[in-house]
Parts: C-alpha cells; sequence; structure tokens
C-alpha cells in the first residue's frame, strides 16, 4: 500500500500523486468512509489516501481516504440539499474577485468568506484585473479592501495581464496548499498560467462565455507551482450556497458583526431588529459597511434578492 494525494478527479477517475511524483489514475474500491458527510463525491482534490498499484498496468486502487484536516463545500446544485466537497486538506483559500468584465457581487463574496469561516480555512481576497479600473473603480477596490481589512480578510492586487502584484502572491503561496476560487472569468487560470507558464491552463475570452455558458475550468485541480507551493484550480463557482449553517450562527461567520454582537442587549440577539442591537446600529451609523450587514441579513433569511445595496 502506497501512500499519496488526490490531485484531480473526473467521474470515477481520481488522479494521484505519489511520493515520488508520479501520476496515477486511480479507482475507488467499494464504499470508502468520509468523515460523516453525505456528499456527491467519495473523493476530492486534496484528499490524502491509501492506495496500491494494479499489476502490468499503470492505474491503481484507493482503499482509504486518511483523515482531513478540513474541507469545503458548496452544493452540490442549486435546489440540492446534497453537499460536494471542492477541496479538501487546505491551508488558505484564494478568492479572486474582479470589479469588472465580470464583476463580482458583494453577495457572492460575503457568501464565500462565510463558508471559509465555517469551515475554518483562512481566506485572502485577490483583486485581478486591475489593469482595467477606472477611477472610480480603483476607488471603491479600495474601500473594499478597507472593508474586509476590519473584517480580518487581507487583499491582494494582481493584473495578469499587466503581471503586476504577482510577487506578493507568490510568497503567500509558498509551502502552502491554497485553494483559488472566483466566478468564471475573474482570471484564476490565468493568474496561475502568468506565475508559472509551464501549466500553461486553459483560458477563454469573457466575451466567448455566451457561446457555450460553460466555464473554461471544468474540474477542480491542483499543481505544484514552480515557485512553491500547490495550487487548487477551480472552476468558476456560480450559486455559492451556505449549507449546514445553523441560523443562529450565522453571524458567527462574519468576524466583523460577531465583534460587534458582544454589545447587544440581549444575549441571543440575531440582529435583525431586536431592541439594543450594536450591530444595527454600527450599520445604521457606517460603522459596520451596510454591504455587510445586508448579506448578513440576506443569508439569515436565505433570500439573496431581498436585501441588495444599489450598486451591488
Ligand atoms: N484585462 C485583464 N484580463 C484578464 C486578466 N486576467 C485574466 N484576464 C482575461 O479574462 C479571461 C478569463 O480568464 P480565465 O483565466 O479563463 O478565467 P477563469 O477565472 O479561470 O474562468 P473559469 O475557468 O471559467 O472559472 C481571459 O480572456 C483572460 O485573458 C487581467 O488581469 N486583466
Ligand atoms: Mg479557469
Ligand atoms: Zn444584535
Amino acid at each position: 500500500m502506497e501512500k499519496g494525494i488526490v490531485i484531480k478527479t473526473t467521474g470515477s477517475w481520481h488522479t494521484v500523486l505519489d511520493e515520488d511524483k508520479t501520476t496515477v489514475p486511480c479507482k475507488i474500491k467499494g464504499k470508502l468512509r468520509t468523515s460523516g458527510i453525505r456528499s456527491t463525491n467519495p473523493v476530492a482534490v486534496g484528499d490524502m489516501v491509501m492506495f496500491y498499484r494494479l499489476e502490468r498496468e499503470s492505474t491503481g486502487i484507493i482503499t482509504e481516504i486518511l483523515d482531513r484536516k478540513n474541507y469545503i463545500v458548496r452544493k452540490a446544485s442549486k435546489l440540492s440539499k446534497e453537499t460536494h466537497v471542492l477541496a479538501a486538506n487546505l491551508d488558505q483559500a484564494f478568492l479572486m474577485i474582479s470589479l469588472t468584465s465580470p464583476r463580482t457581487t458583494i453577495r457572492f463574496t460575503d457568501r464565500f468568506l462565510a463558508t471559509c469561516e465555517a469551515y475554518e480555512i483562512p481566506a485572502v481576497i485577490v483583486f485581478n484585473k486591475t489593469d482595467l479600473y477606472d477611477e472610480e473603480l480603483t476607488a471603491e477596490m479600495e474601500e473594499l479592501a478597507d472593508i474586509y481589512g476590519k473584517a480580518g480578510y487581507e487583499s491582494v492586487r494582481t493584473s495578469a495581464v499587466e503581471k503586476k502584484g504577482l510577487d506578493e502572491l507568490i510568497s503567500r503561496l509558498k509551502d502552502r496548499i491554497s485553494l483559488l476560487a472566483g466566478n468564471s472569468g475573474v482570471g484564476k487560470s490565468s493568474v496561475i498560467n502568468v506565475i508559472d507558464p509551464s501549466l500553461n491552463l486553459k483560458t477563454r475570452p469573457v466575451s466567448e462565455y455566451h457561446k457555450t455558458g460553460r466555464h473554461t475550468t471544468t474540474f477542480s485541480e491542483m499543481f505544484e507551482l514552480a515557485t512553491g507551493g500547490y495550487i487548487i484550480d477551480t472552476p468558476g463557482i456560480k450559486g455559492f450556497g451556505i449549507i449546514n449553517m445553523d441560523k443562529d450562527e450565522i453571524f458567527h461567520f462574519f468576524p466583523d458583526i460577531f465583534s460587534l454582537s458582544k454589545d447587544c442587549r440581549y444575549y441571543n440577539c440575531l440582529h435583525t431588529n431586536e431592541p439594543g442591537c450594536a450591530v444595527k446600529k454600527a450599520a445604521d451609523e457606517g460603522r459596520l459597511a451596510m454591504s455587510r450587514y445586508e448579506s448578513y441579513l440576506s443569508l439569515y433569511y436565505d433570500d439573496p434578492g431581498k436585501y441588495r445595496t444599489p450598486g451591488y
């Protein structure tokens, strides 16, 4: 039996990297036990597995998934209650966003960040396509960086086209396993290509998206970067549904709201419209970004359309 790490999964085939860094296409034998969660995929990118090789074949069989340090999930589909494990054993997640072509919504950003909190994965925001930002969008980026900075999230600014901001990203990626997530078309694969051109990942102009309506990257895949570290390129996520979150607990996953909540009059305040709510007061007075508060409410009421800050 050998130990390896899953770097790609497509249908019933899972690519495992062995200890000599050779890839072995593997199948699963029987039913595997995975730390108590019901998911549509039994094995995820980042899983550490035990496997054996089939004689005279270059393929193998996975027999066991080792305990996951952590994992991150999304809903298997929009209406489904089932979960799909995006990746396991992550040191950190980068959420790549863009303020134009395409524009990432604040709701999407806040939902993703709350999910990372729920699964205890440190998250960093990457503003990409900064070459396309005019004065107004640049000011908006600064404002958002400030809002998220106050909530405890660091941010990086990059441009794959102008090759800017990449040194900072490269140093954050070293010696770690990182997930790179974000809407389709924000430039995830493009940025990875600039960091390590030998990977030569497929990318596609956003203007061509309407032709097929499909993502360019279709499977999550982990790559070792020539500059150090492992990165998991993911297909652009559409609805980032939050799962397994207790309604009463949602505010715990907004660090800025959570810290304000200590001053609410009632210990069981849910910050909707309770008297003496310090969170609502802070939002009304501009000490908490209204967009953050509304993202919280939209998750609480599970209605993304109801609370909408103009422009987002
Ligand atoms: N102007 C500009 N264009 C960029 C930048 N980064 C990526 N692009 C372009 O954006 C388009 C989409 O880039 P991809 O790298 O395919 O996007 P992706 O996030 O990997 O998309 P999916 O794989 O579908 O999730 C391509 O035409 C890229 O050339 C950037 O920093 N500036
Ligand atoms: Mg891609
Ligand atoms: Zn409150």
